[in-house]
């Protein structure tokens, strides 16, 4: 099974131990590197996951364009609730299955998949050299990646579920076996940080927790810091010290000209003095900048027993590319892209190498002489006649038809009353 390729919603990246994954999905924190495999499998196979839109992306009509989808799920109203299309749902616990398939054999060679996983993997930084940080800031990536590299074995890390420090966790920190790590990125929740890693501190039963967490995210709980106080808790809280909701800014500016509102100081937001609240609650707090993996006090603060804060200077127009770009339509409603169509675009050249599989876009095709329960034609408009003809979606029993193609028309064979609602990828 692990020769198949795989990836993981857990919100971490696990590279280092599990040479085919390819990487966490979704649009929280994804790379290109998950995306575009994703989009070119020819049979995902969805265990334990809900598959939210926190996980397909918001277009999830384009969520595997051009694969077939089994989801296994114990709750039948998650296969059930319409999105995204699944051709093979399966109502059951992931365990049962997994183990069933691990017991089977003959699943046929994937040597060229698993080989074009790896290819693409390297091709793809994990700092994409587009996020730049401005003066007197550090790159969130390269905290990260020296945080991985810190963290040991036996530390439980936590990163918080939404905003940049939740983002670019996902996309850099590599998780260490042995390590523990979870958040709620599918709720993405503010929040809920400091109070999932009070959870966690309890239960590791002394062993380092270690908290990211933004400024914003961290207000809303920041009561909790008696807690952490009270009990002395290992826990090593950083907090991303941006001026506050650096997202909701930058969709300010990115969809609302630029009509700030309560997303910082200066537009209404309340954020207390970081140095002065720790202080308060008696945790020694300490800023952190460029080289803090290897200035003296911070590793002594970080390896002490007890509460820390450490406050990460990050620049507050931070960019966290590559994301899922969306737009207002003409309705004034949003529009996104599917996952594979992300911001920036790849350099042609990588571009060429890692989408040996492409998704094919979407084109109008029309309904010709639909004849119930029989074949019905329907014949692409494109003026590309090549291309491989796929059945989107509407259908109400996905994978139900029947494709025979020449070039430019498909045959369906329609299932009684439904002659409608065909939806295809050219
Ligand atoms: C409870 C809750 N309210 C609102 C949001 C919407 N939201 C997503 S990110 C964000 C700002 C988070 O600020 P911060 O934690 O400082 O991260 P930053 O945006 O600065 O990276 C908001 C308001 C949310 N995810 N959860």
């Amino acid at each position: 099974m692990t020769d198949v390729g795989h990836l993981t919603n857990l919100k971490t990246n696990q590279r280092r131990f599990a040479p085919t994954l390819a990487h966490i999905t979704g649009i929280t924190g994804p790379l290109h590197w998950n995306t575009h495999l994703l989009q070119q499998a020819d049979l995902l196979v969805a265990l334990g996951t809900r598959l939210g839109m926190q996980q397909t992306g918001f277009n999830w009509k384009q969520f595997i364009p051009v694969g077939k989808v089994v989801q296994v799920d114990c709750d039948p109203t998650e296969l059930q609730k319409g999105h995204p299309r699944v051709n093979l749902p399966i109502c059951g616990d992931a365990n049962t299955v997994l183990e069933f398939i691990t017991e089977q054999s003959g699943y046929g060679n994937y040597n060229e998949w698993v080989g074009f996983c790896r290819e693409v993997r390297a091709l793809i930084p994990l700092d994409d050299p587009q996020n730049c940080c401005g003066d007197g800031f550090i790159s969130p990536y390269q905290f990260c990646l020296r945080l991985s590299e810190l963290s040991t074995n036996h530390d439980v890390v936590v990163p918080c579920s939404s905003g940049g420090a939740n983002t670019v966790m996902q996309q850099a920190f590599q998780v260490k076996q042995g390590q523990r790590a979870f958040n709620s990125g599918g709720l993405a929740a503010m929040g809920y940080g400091l109070c999932g890693a009070i959870g966690a501190a309890f239960a590791a039963n002394g062993r380092r927790t270690i908290l990211v967490e933004g400024d914003g995210g961290f207000t809303q709980n920041l009561q909790e810091l008696g807690t952490v106080s009270a009990n002395h808790l290992n826990l090593k809280i950083f907090l991303f010290d941006n001026n506050g909701y650096a997202s909701i800014r930058m969709t300010q500016k990115n969809y609302f000209g630029g009509h700030y509102v309560g997303c910082d100081r200066e537009t209404g937001l309340g954020i207390p003095n970081w140095e002065h609240l720790f202080a308060a609650y008696g945790i020694p707090v300490m800023p952190i900048g460029v080289g803090y993996q290897e200035d003296e006090s911070f590793l002594r603060l970080f390896e002490s027993t007890g509460p820390a804060a450490f406050l990460v200077k990050i620049d507050p127009n931070q960019t966290y590319f590559p994301k899922i770009s969306s737009r207002v339509g003409p309705d004034g409603a949003m529009e996104s892209n599917p996952l594979h169509l992300m911001s920036p675009e790849l350099p042609a050249e990588v571009a060429a190498k890692v989408c040996k599989y492409p998704p094919a876009e979407p084109v109008a095709l029309r309904l010709l002489a639909p004849q119930r329960g029989l074949f019905a034609t329907v014949r692409s408009k494109s003026k590309n006649k090549s291309k491989n003809l796929v059945l989107l979606s509407s259908l109400p029993q996905h994978g139900q038809f029947e494709g025979e193609h020449t070039p430019g028309i498909l045959k369906v064979r329609l299932p009684p009353r439904q002659s409608r609602g065909i939806s295809l990828l050219d």
